[in-house]
């Protein structure tokens, strides 16, 4: 295991990010918001720990495989731990899909797929317990960004690599192997950018279901978006309550900010797809319209195939694209780690954004019927 570490802290070229994915989105919406999106230099392993970029070997000159392959016990198969999140939204299903369909027995893995059902100390022990069964490699989607450092002084400890995916985390860059995921930082600007183009200087009073508390998909779209709004004295947010990613969520936290707020707002920005459809079963109870040619404008995040009809259907004004198919960018790190490599330790998945038909924005794509045919998740 000891040799193994080595090989892929030495194989640690200090490369750029890249961007993966969809691609496709406009440059507006793919401009990294560098305080968010952890930079290749903060997510590269501490300089003590591993060869310094320039003198990083190319992966030509990486250690030679028989470093890092044959310490795997079982002929080759390589044995990966990912502690999911859980099932809390249909973004998450497609992840979980997605990773089910990558890291299979065909192509040389052994995949442990913990679903956390978003409780923190249930994913901590099921990191626990990669580590426990000395796993070649533990993959975390973290529910929460703060809490890792003793977990992942652990994995360090007993000498597994560990990439970080999907959101973000407090602790050093030097405590983990990777990352890999979306800049949701940004998606909340591309839809605060959106509104400002939309509204063209009209009043805005807003209500935002928030994600997961803590998450930080939820705390990068509401900085993002936050900071687009700080810059409009003609907007209100009247109030941000979390709805957990859920449908069931969404729904209640609409409810209470009907009785509310009835009559006194305009905009309802939902974190995901799911929050989306539980604020539109709420609004359609309370006889309130939504989409573009209702009352209230309606902001989604995730553009799943759902929530993407939606769009197409004009309940939802714009869909902030997150994609979830990042397990391929994944098990390409992990197989540079395991020939000992040169990898990225700082991958970026592309997203973009998509408005009901009749709008027009320089920040999104105008849904179509073949926009939706082509979105399989
Ligand atoms: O937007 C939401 C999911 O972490 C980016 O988590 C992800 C978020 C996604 O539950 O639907």
């Amino acid at each position: 295991m000891l040799r193994k570490k080595l090989a892929v802290l030495f194989a640690a070229a200090m490369v750029a990010a890249t961007v993966a994915g969809c691609g496709g989105g406009d440059a507006q919406t793919a401009a990294p918001a560098a305080d968010t999106a952890p930079a290749a230099d903060t997510a590269a392993p501490a300089a003590d720990t591993a060869a310094p970029a320039e003198t990083a070997p190319a992966a030509d000159a990486a250690p030679a495989a028989d470093t890092a392959a044959d310490t795997t016990a079982d002929g080759g198969v390589i044995s990966v731990g990912y502690a999911q999140v859980g099932h809390e939204s249909d973004w998450r299903t497609a992840n979980t899909q997605n990773y089910q369909n990558t890291f299979t027995a065909e192509n040389g893995y052994e995949l442990q797929l913990v679903d956390c059902d978003n409780d923190n100390a249930a994913q901590l022990e099921a990191v626990r317990n990669f580590i426990g069964q000395e796993l070649d490699y533990i993959v975390i989607a973290p529910i929460e960004t703060a809490g890792w450092d003793t977990v992942l002084q652990e994995a360090q400890d007993a000498g597994i690599p560990v990439i970080i995916a999907d959101r973000e985390i407090d602790a050093d860059a030097s405590m983990y192997d990777a990352w890999v995921g979306t800049n949701t930082k940004n998606e909340g600007i591309t839809a605060g950018n959106w509104l400002a183009e939309y509204l063209g200087g009209k009043e805005a009073n807003i209500l935002v279901i928030e994600g997961t508390v803590g998450a930080s998909a939820t705390l990068g779209r509401a900085e993002g978006f936050n900071e687009v709004a700080a810059s409009h004295s003609e907007w209100k947010i009247l109030d941000s309550q979390s709805g957990d990613f859920t449908q069931a969520g969404g729904q209640e936290v609409m409810e209470s900010f009907i009785k509310s707020y009835e009559g006194q707002f305009n905009v309802v920005v939902c974190h995901n797809d799911n929050e989306a459809y539980g604020a539109m079963d709420a609004m359609d109870a309370a006889g309130i319209t939504y989409g573009v040619d209702g009352d209230v404008i309606l902001i989604s995040f995730d553009a799943t195939h759902d929530g993407l009809q939606y769009t197409l259907d004009g309940k939802i004004n714009c869909n902030v694209e997150c994609n979830p198919i990042q397990a391929d960018v994944v098990a390409s790190v992990i197989q540079a780690m395991h020939s000992g490599s040169a990898y990225e330790a700082t991958t970026l998945v592309n997203d973009e954004a998509f408005v009901a038909p009749g709008i027009t924005s320089q920040y999104a794509t105008t849904m179509t019927d073949e926009v939706l045919a082509g979105r399989a998740y």
